[in-house]
């Protein structure tokens, strides 16, 4: 089967408001053309869905799951435990801004995102979930087809043309800070 047939990876989260951090997932695994499908499953909202999810998950013959959740962040290890298929978990920094009148402040969750990044790293022995960094859904992405491409050869091939690509644009970047010498590359850069 070509792994881009059906969808082989199910995007899951824990709000609305986390699809600002998630898309970053589906944006890399949009690049290399692998299906996913998306959906909202509040583990404190909507906490019957959970199950419902992990049933749908399996039928639907997900390879993985990636699970964004914030503060409290059990979505990732609640899902985790409800279905054999591999979790990857994106702790979210939470910012909250379906309500105006918040302060900016009282938009982010108290610990920064250690809160959720805690949440899910620390579940305890026998039902394990693995983390990105806070926010870093692309890299949940990233490790998403690094486990397919376990059972797709040809997305091995894409994988190492990945590498190929970040070595060659760091290359192309230390040259030309050779070149013009740092002050004036990092005021180009930031400037
Ligand atoms: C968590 O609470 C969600 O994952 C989200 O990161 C956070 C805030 O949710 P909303 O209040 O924006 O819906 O469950």
């Amino acid at each position: 089967m070509a792994y881009s047939k059906k969808p082989l990876v199910g995007i899951i989260m824990g709000s609305s408001s986390d699809s600002r951090i998630m898309q970053g997932a589906a944006e890399i695994l949009d690049e290399y053309k692998i299906k996913h499908e998306d959906q909202i499953v509040s583990a404190h909202r909507t906490p019957s869905r959970l199950a419902e999810y992990a049933k749908h998950a399996e039928q639907m013959g997900f390879k993985i799951i990636i699970a964004g959740a914030g503060g409290a962040a059990h979505l990732p290890g609640m899902i985790a435990s409800y279905t054999t298929i591999p979790v990857i978990g994106v702790p979210i920094l939470v910012y909250n801004d379906k309500h105006p009148k918040k302060s900016d402040t009282s938009k982010f969750s108290a610990f920064g995102g250690l809160d959720s990044l805690l949440s899910i790293t620390e579940m305890p022995s026998g039902s394990p979930v693995v983390a990105v960094g806070v926010n870093k859904a692309s890299n949940a992405g990233i490790y998403a087809m690094k486990i397919l491409a376990n059972e797709f050869p040809d997305l091995k091939k894409k994988l190492k043309e990945h590498k190929s690509n970040q070595h060659n644009s760091v290359m192309k970047e230390s040259d030309q800070l050779k070149k013009e010498g740092l002050s004036k590359f990092a005021k180009k850069k930031f400037q």
